[in-house]
């Protein structure tokens, strides 16, 4: 394959750091645009330092997201940036319909004036499984959106602008309809990794509570790094389309916490706190994936299930806390 450049927003984040690993791995000239008050949360690429080209650039800036285009002269471009926290956008709604929302919409129109080929650069936008709110499971490409919650809102908007912009200037926009992701890259502010951390302290003694809001919600959680290859997937098509991309397998957060902790030999009983103040105004309930479009038309598949996900996770954290579960115990 000729020398392919590629630019991710949101590099930083989970699911740009595995596509960072994926596309550099492939032999493509990687540019991540970054944030300046992301330069403290740099730790999930400091290992790709020196074959990573960084740019600093905010998707609520439009001047630096044409400079971040020009500079890197991308022929693939996978949006990944995003206030994406669910709860927080309930407290900071504005900030959270502009990076998602209208970001996407600034990235779009920034590609379509300020490349000299707009039709023939790839976009991959991350659309959540958040859009369809409360509609019944399992959801596919057909399920109607009823977005719950001011990050969901301004998704679909970013959503429905990928299509119009598909439609209207014939760009190449493909979007990943993802359900919950998660990886030992995870942050502690989403419900797995508050979980696993939280076991991580309780097992070196810091802690003695684990506290959590609605442990009824039912959520299909994937592996990051799964996600990021249905991502290059979708960019390697002849057509851009939208794709769910999920596991089908769903259980409650009940079901991921006593998991967990069995994992660490604990019972999750003696130390899980219910907070009212941690459930949101509202909540999306049940949420189970149809990934067969991307199974037919893609070819993906998820290759890391929900039990070895947990496990995944509690063993990197206990692992980190210096007190590994008995068989990792003597490995680094
Ligand atoms: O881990 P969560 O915060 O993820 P949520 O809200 O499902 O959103 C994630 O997945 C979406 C795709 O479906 C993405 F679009 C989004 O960006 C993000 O990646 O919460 C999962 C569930 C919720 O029902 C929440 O109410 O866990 C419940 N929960 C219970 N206790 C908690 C907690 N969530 C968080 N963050 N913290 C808790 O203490």
């Amino acid at each position: 394959m000729p020398n392919r450049r590629a630019l991710i927003l949101g590099v930083t984040g989970q699911l740009g750091s595995y596509l960072a690993e994926l596309l550099l791995h492939k032999g493509y000239t990687v540019y991540g645009m970054v944030r300046r008050v992301s330069a403290d949360r740099m730790e999930r690429i400091r290992h790709l330092e020196g074959r990573l080209e960084i740019l600093h650039g905010d998707l609520t800036d439009q001047p630096s997201i044409e400079r971040a285009l020009q500079l890197s002269k991308p022929q693939e471009i996978y949006n990944c940036a995003a206030q994406s926290q669910v709860g927080t956008s309930f407290i900071e709604p504005l900030h959270s319909a502009d990076v998602p929302g209208l970001g996407a919409l600034r990235l779009f129109e920034a590609v379509r004036t300020h490349t000299s080929a707009s039709a023939h650069v790839r976009i991959y936008h991350a659309s959540t499984s958040e859009m369809f709110g409360n509609q019944p499971p399992p959801q596919s490409e057909a399920t109607p959106f009823n977005p719950s919650s001011p990050y969901a809102c301004a998704k679909t908007f970013a959503h429905f602008c990928a299509q119009m912009y598909r439609r209207a200037y014939g760009m190449f926009i493909a979007c990943g309809i993802n359900f919950n992701f998660e990886s030992e890259r995870r942050s502690p502010e989403f419900v797995t990794r508050k979980i696993t951390q939280g076991i991580a302290r309780i097992k070196a003694g810091e802690s003695s509570i684990l506290r959590l809001g609605n442990l009824a919600a039912i959520r299909d959680w994937s592996h990051a790094e799964d996600v990021a290859r249905a991502a290059w997937l979708m960019l390697q098509q002849p057509t851009p389309d939208d794709y769910v991309i999920a596991s089908g397998e769903s259980h409650t957060v009940q079901e991921f916490v006593d998991l967990a902790f069995s994992h660490a030999s604990l019972n999750s009983s003696d130390y899980v706190h219910i907070d009212p103040q941690l459930f949101r105004p509202l909540d999306v309930g049940n949420l189970q994936g149809c990934a067969a479009k991307a199974k037919a038309v893609l070819g993906w598949e998820p290759t890391i299930r929900f039990s070895t996900l947990v496990q995944r996770m509690v063993e990197h954290d206990l692992t980190r806390a210096g007190s590994p579960p008995a068989h990792l115990a003597g490995h680094s």
